[in-house]
């Protein structure tokens, strides 16, 4: 059970109890090596340790709520471990370090970093089990770091190296794909928006040609955009609350995050679309196909207290397109509800 006086993180939806989603690399890179973790960077005495090693220092469980950024928690994961502060003990830190850097045993070297203060507040936790059991391999086994109270890539899989720095190395999402550095769920620090100037968004917007382009965070609401060209766009976390997008093409657009709430989306498409955590309710989707679109997290009707609120119902209906099996992704009250019409 989890504590049920902790609130969710805003735009947040529990996964099934037993359910938890696989995300980014699902495996280790392959690799005769026994494993083991380098710390280095600015400590005094840099050291390779053995996981035999590690787990000589003194273990504890932490029971902690994950958040993704793609809107999905699972709460009260129990993870036993080892404290990063013991890990760092033993390499004594240098006065400079001020970030600390993972990295991972993967195809492409995957990592991410945190301020050195936050990961010690924290309690960040080098895991070894999850709730009672080795971690599995998919989830970062034999070992991950698990940060309580970031969202949840700042949890590194697979852990190779950690690395003290000075000055702060962005990881993997967070140069890529624009992932906030500070990843609070609670302030609901997702993604960084694109660089464009207030200026350029406005042109953007009156082209109504959004194709390839990096929007990400875009506020597009409010607006006539019937016949939008998006296709291929990344627009996660783009606001397109209550515009008009009759017949706007998404075709495989990145809408990860995106806001359609009480947005017109008749016979606009969406065909493969990245559609993870995005937010329909209210939206009119009569005529609108769905097609091969990835729907994990994305929302119909807005949950609230467990309930489904019929006023943010969206609209569709036996002309709103897409295969049975992609409602799979969806929380059970979604599945119960876009049920009802198809
Ligand atoms: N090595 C590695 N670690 C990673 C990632 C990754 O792609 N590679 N993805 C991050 C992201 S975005 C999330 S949400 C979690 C997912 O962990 P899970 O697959 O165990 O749910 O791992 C994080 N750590
Ligand atoms: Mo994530």
């Amino acid at each position: 059970m989890f504590d049920s006086h902790v609130p969710l993180p805003p735009g947040q939806q529990l996964v099934a109890r037993d359910k938890w989603p696989l995300v980014g690399e699902r495996l280790p890179r392959i690799d005769d090596g026994p494993w083991a973790v380098t710390v280095d960077g600015c400590v005094q005495r840099p050291r390779t340790f053995s996981l035999d090693e590690l787990r000589t220092l003194p273990r504890v469980e932490r029971s902690v709520d994950i958040h993704c950024v793609t809107r999905w928690s699972k709460l009260g994961v129990r993870f036993c471990g080892v404290l990063l502060r013991e890990v760092l003990e033993v390499v004594e830190m240098e006065e400079k370090a001020r970030f600390a850097s993972f990295s991972a045993r993967s195809e492409r070297n995957h990592s991410t970093s945190l301020p050195l203060a936050d990961a010690l507040n924290l309690d960040a936790l080098l895991a070894f089990d999850c709730d009672g059991r080795p971690l599995p391999q998919e989830h970062g086994g034999p070992l991950r770091i698990v940060v309580p109270g970031r969202y949840f890539y700042k949890s590194l899989k697979w852990l190779e190296r950690i690395e003290l720095l000075a000055e702060d190395r962005l990881g993997y999402w967070e140069a890529t794909a624009g992932y906030h550095n500070k990843a609070d769920p609670f302030r609901q620090q997702r993604y960084m928006a694109a660089t464009l100037t207030k200026q350029q968004a406005l042109s953007i917007i009156a082209s109504r040609d959004f194709s390839g382009r990096d929007l990400r965070s875009i506020d597009a609401s409010n607006r006539d955009l019937s016949g939008l060209r998006a296709s291929g766009a990344l627009l996660r976390d783009a606001d397109f609350g209550g515009s008009i997008l009759r017949g706007a093409c998404f075709d495989r657009a990145n809408l990860s995050n995106a806001h359609f709430r009480k947005a017109d989306l008749r016979e606009a498409t969406f065909l493969f679309a990245d559609l993870e955590g995005a937010d329909f309710a209210a939206a009119d989707l009569r005529g609108a196909d769905l097609s091969g679109a990835s729907l994990f997290g994305a929302s119909f009707i807005e949950e609230i207290h467990g309930h489904a609120d019929p006023d943010s119902a969206a609209r569709v209906d036996a002309t709103t397109r897409l295969e049975p099996s992609q409602l799979e992704a969806l929380t059970p009250l979604q599945i119960e509800f876009m049920r009802g019409w198809h």
